[in-house]
């Protein structure tokens, strides 16, 4: 028996602008992106002329034994290759020359210039490749973010997380299977910051994660040329069936000054939330001034408090409503 069941993420062919606009973007749900010109890259980017035309460039990469990467218990290593050396490399089933071992696993997330300060630019970075891919204008240029390379070796499969911004992930050679879990999810998932801590999602210890079974899990595996649509705070986990090199393309979905100006990857919590996520640790250790039983009184006065003002509705098309918009806020249950 099947674990959890697969639920299929929609396929879409010719997806123009407005189209994506008014049937997809409107959604927030994931889907698959079929027949959209991504240029020339996908005839070109061979591994001969990727290592031709990416040059000797350093790039920093995450090297690990097994393919499954994790990155809450750290089982890979960051080394540094010239860029042609480590296509090389990740195309390859054994290596001649390696870190760890000759089976070893790799995959690339590009980086800015300034690693700390600066999201990834394809067009700054690899300017030569940058001009054989072509990203649908699908939304503004001034809320662009970053452009990120992801190349990964065979195999390679990449933990469970979510971004702070809308993305397209465009995959240009390779199949690659990706597993996506609604924000709604979130509990089941058991979280360590962005990241779950559940690790293998096609075999999970269930004594660790009796919850995760609840996580509803969609499906889709992408073929050259295909892009899916991963709206902000949806989960992702990938695999890659084939070596592959996709470019994923952040953009903001908020305000600009809605996000952290410190966040060169596009994954930190939205100033807002991080705030809130501060007055509830304060609010938390103001109630350990009483005892038990009185936090346990006041503590769940406060979880019913904030779910009627925060969690949304499942409507019955799927998509969802946040209740507060059926409540005015300060009067939502007049029993407080
Ligand atoms: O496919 C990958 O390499 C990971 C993609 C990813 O995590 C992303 O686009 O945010």
């Amino acid at each position: 028996m099947e674990l959890q069941e697969k639920l299929p993420v929609s396929i879409f062919t010719e997806v123009d602008r407005e189209i994506f606009l008014r049937d997809i973007y409107q959604e927030r749900r994931p889907a698959v992106l079929r027949g959209v010109n991504l240029g020339s890259c996908l005839e070109k980017w061979t591994v001969e002329y990727l290592r031709q035309k990416g040059g000797d460039k350093d790039v920093k990469i995450h090297v690990s034994t097994v393919p499954q990467m994790d990155f809450l218990h750290k089982n890979f290593v960051y080394k540094t290759l010239p860029f042609s050396d480590f296509v090389k490399r990740a195309s390859e089933r054994k290596h001649s020359d390696f870190f760890l071992c000759e089976d070893e696993s790799y995959y690339l997330r590009s980086l800015g210039e300034d690693v700390r300060k600066e999201p990834a630019d394809l067009s700054k970075q690899f300017p030569d490749l940058a001009e054989d891919f072509h990203l649908p204008q699908f939304f503004g240029p001034d809320q662009f973010f970053s452009s990120v390379f992801r190349i990964s070796s065979r195999g390679l499969q990449l933990w469970t997380h979510y971004d702070v911004m809308d993305n397209l992930l465009a995959q240009v050679t390779g199949m690659k299977r990706v597993v996506l879990y609604s924000p709604q999810d979130a509990l089941h998932l058991y979280l360590s910051g962005d990241k779950s801590e559940v690790l293998d999602i096609d075999s999970p210890d269930l004594k660790r994660f009796p919850e995760f079974v609840k996580a509803k899990r969609y499906e889709c595996v992408l073929e050259p040329g295909d892009l899916v649509f991963i709206p902000a705070l949806w989960f992702h986990n990938t695999v890659a069936l084939q070596f592959g090199v996709g470019v994923n393309v952040f953009w903001r979905h908020l305000p600009a000054d809605s996000y952290d100006k410190k966040d060169p990857y596009g994954n930190k919590d939205p100033v807002a939330a991080t705030r809130a996520l501060q007055a509830l640790e304060r609010a938390l250790h103001t109630l350990d001034e009483l005892p038990a039983d009185y936090r346990d009184f006041y503590g769940r006065r406060m979880i019913q408090r904030i779910q009627k003002r925060t969690l949304c509705v499942e409507q019955d098309s799927g998509t969802t409503l946040p209740s507060s918009q059926f409540t005015k806020p300060g009067c939502e249950s007049g029993e407080m």
